[in-house]
């Protein structure tokens, strides 16, 4: 690559771009890791999407109508690290950069969401990124059409590297674009022809371009090193009313002695070649030392949003009262003051017939009630909608010709799913939640993990939780799968009981602004076990005693979701022959772990036998049966040991010895 040529060529552009090149080479030799080549790379087409295009106010990050950009390629985080410094964000100063990748620093070796204002979500694993991008551009959709242009008008870019190209989630991701037409959608190809391991060759031969046109996207190619030519793209993938893929051919590492070689990806810290390099650019000052004409050129590009975001502030304001307390109730998290009286009167009802139902009817039930005061939920099912029961009648199906539907028919593609809605709830002004079986948390499992890592409310509709769905046999059948959520930080798994403690769960799960919820139904008919009205929401203490010892309490049965029910009929066995039996329903481990202990050894008090119920594995059981006051020689389990089976549902309790007799059995033989 002929470095002199290209600055020749556009001087002013170069030693632009030249800033993020040598911020990026100084912070990663600083740190003496880190990923050196991808910045290096994209550096031009950065310099071209901030300074012409990317609508943004370095001073009001959380502009709800900014342009969103993603680095999906977050390895290359010093990237966007640089773009936050040069153009002005005020907590992105020199000295993150210099401690780029230490402790304390706002500078992770990724981008983190919430670590510093612009970066719009946690990227790394590759993939998310670009999935991620889907649900940004689908709420904006969905929020134009409720709020007008006047409010929401913006795009959402995303730089992708081949590595995010070649994880199957983005071809979940193109799909989901294509199909739904994200016009606003516009996706650099970082297209380098390096990976870590050496030229992509070794391990992919997709005609990328073809693969998206296939998927309906617009698609160009251009030289990502041309300033040119990037405005130009940029400029015609945003007047296509399809989603825009724009190749950019890229040198990684331009410039350096590692350029277009697998070690370009890396840490590029040795000091000579450091130097050359700078001196090939043409770059005359030391580390972390920007000229001042362009530091304040960046930063200009930084203000210059200011003006649109007043007009849009003064649009806003002119709005009616009602509208523009939505508009801020939504982007704030804050749930409406009707939903706590609807969720009350629901429960209220149910206690009063008590009716046997799957708890994903019970949660279809609910969101009947809360759809209608709730506009910012957008619902969906990656095709199992009429098995999770996600979809309620008011919502209207996203699409095309409807931007206003709040359904989404997310197709066989439970990880974009979970991506996308991530995707969504980071934007801002819709709360996603997306239903899959239990089961299938694997398929969703990388962006479930980035949801709690963000801290963001994203819920999971997993229905099917158990041996309990019967006869589509163990692979669909989860055992560990609560136990792996439960691991998860950051994350609350609702197992309720009945149709109450699911109403009570949806409250908890949409109340929340920073943890993401997965409710784990039934498939299978469950008698109403909250029989008797509490307004009180019993589900957010995480446990709580259902059913309390009559006489002297010899035993403490611990059970949650579809085991509840067979826990009370053991403590009927039980109290028959004179055994007194507590019942303790635990819907949300993690909510109880946060009681004081008061409360915690109220509800688990030292002495009594334990036994806990439930189907699946005995992970994570110990902390109730062994811990909290209890011994390990007085405690015991009932649950799953290994896979299920194919049979009908109540023949594969009985099977695998998830009864009330073996539950009274076992207290029994504790006693
Ligand atoms: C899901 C996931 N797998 C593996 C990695 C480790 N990793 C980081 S960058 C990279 C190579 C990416 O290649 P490319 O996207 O071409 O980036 P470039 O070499 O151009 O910087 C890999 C395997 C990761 N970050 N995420």
């Amino acid at each position: 690559m002929d470095i002199a040529a290209l600055r020749a060529a556009h001087p002013d552009h170069w030693m632009r771009a030249a800033a993020i090149r040598t911020l990026t080479l100084d912070a990663v030799a600083a740190a003496n890791s880190g990923h050196s080549g991808m910045p290096m790379g994209m550096a031009d087409v950065a310099t071209v999407l901030y300074s012409r295009h990317l609508k943004f106010d370095a001073a009001a990050p959380d502009w709800p109508d900014r342009d969103r950009f993603i680095l999906s390629a977050g390895h290359g985080s010093m990237l966007l690290y640089s773009l936050l410094h040069l153009t002005g964000y005020p907590e992105m100063t020199l000295d993150q950069l210099r401690n780029f990748r230490q402790w304390g620093a706002i500078t992770a070796g990724h981008p983190e969401y919430g670590h510093a204002p612009g970066i719009e979500t946690t990227t790394g694993p590759l993939g998310q990124g670009i999935s991620n991008a889907v649900g940004f551009a689908m709420a904006e959709e969905i929020l134009r059409a409720r709020y007008g242009k006047a409010l929401m008008d913006h795009h959402t870019y995303v730089i992708a590297g081949d590595g995010c190209l070649m994880e199957g989630v983005s071809h979940e991701a193109i799909g989901l674009a294509g199909r739904h037409q994200l016009g606003r959608l516009i996706a650099f190809w970082d297209n380098n022809n390096i990976t870590i391991d050496g030229e992509v060759g070794l391990s992919d031969r997709t005609d990328q371009m073809t693969r998206f046109r296939a998927a309906g996207w617009h698609v160009q190619e251009i030289d990502g090193h041309d300033p040119d030519a990037i405005d130009a793209a940029i400029t015609a993938a945003k007047a296509s009313p399809l989603p825009s893929m724009i190749a950019c051919k890229t040198h990684i590492a331009l410039g350096h002695a590692a350029q277009d070689t697998s070690k370009g990806h890396g840490a590029l810290t040795d000091q000579g070649q450091l130097q050359d390099a700078k001196a090939a650019y043409g770059w005359t000052t030391g580390p972390f030392d920007i000229p001042a004409e362009i530091k304040s050129w960046w930063e200009e590009v930084g203000s210059r949003g200011a003006t649109a975001r007043a007009e849009w502030q003064a649009r806003l304001d002119a709005q009616s009262e009602r509208r523009q307390t939505e508009f801020a109730r939504i982007f704030a998290r804050d749930m409406p003051k009707p939903l706590a009286s609807r969720i009350r009167a629901l429960k209220k009802q149910i206690a009063d017939e008590a009716p046997k139902v799957a708890t994903r009817k019970s949660s279809e039930m609910v969101l009947e009630v809360v759809n209608p005061v709730l506009p910012e939920t957008v619902g969906g099912s990656a095709d199992l909608t009429g098995s999770n029961n996600t979809k309620t009648g008011d919502l209207g199906v996203f699409d095309t010709d409807n931007r206003k539907g709040r359904y989404i028919y997310w197709g066989i593609r439970e990880h974009g799913m979970a991506a996308a809605m991530n995707g969504m709830a980071l934007h801002g002004g819709v709360r996603p939640y997306g239903g899959t079986f239990m089961a299938f948390t694997d398929y969703a499992r990388p962006a479930m993990r980035l949801a709690a890592l963000m801290g963001i409310p994203t819920v999971f509709v997993m229905t099917h939780d158990s041996i309990g769905l019967g006869e589509d046999g163990p692979t669909h059948q989860p055992v560990e799968h609560l136990a792996i959520s439960r691991a998860t930080p950051n994350t609350m798994v609702f197992r309720p009981a009945d149709t109450v403690e699911t109403a009570e769960a949806w409250e908890l799960a949409l109340s929340s602004k920073s943890t993401p919820s997965v409710l784990s139904l039934t498939r299978q008919g469950l008698p109403t076990v909250r029989t008797e009205h509490k307004t009180r929401n019993l589900t957010a203490q995480g446990a709580y005693v259902l059913a309390e010892a009559t006489g002297k309490r010899r035993a403490i049965i611990l059970a949650t979701g579809s085991e509840v029910s067979i826990a009370l009929a053991a403590r009927d066995l039980l109290q028959a022959e004179g055994i007194g039996t507590r019942v303790v329903s635990m819907p949300c481990w993690e909510l109880f772990a946060e009681q004081d202990e008061g409360y915690r050894r109220k509800v688990l008090p030292a002495g009594p036998v334990r036994v806990g119920v439930e189907a699946a594995v005995r992970t994570g059981w110990d902390r109730w049966l062994c811990g909290e006051r209890g011994r390990e020689a007085k405690s015991g389990f009932v649950g799953m040991e290994g896979f299920g089976a194919s049979a009908p549902a109540d023949v594969l309790y009985e099977k695998f010895g998830i009864t009330a007799e073996a539950v009274s059995d076992k207290v029994k033989s504790l006693l």
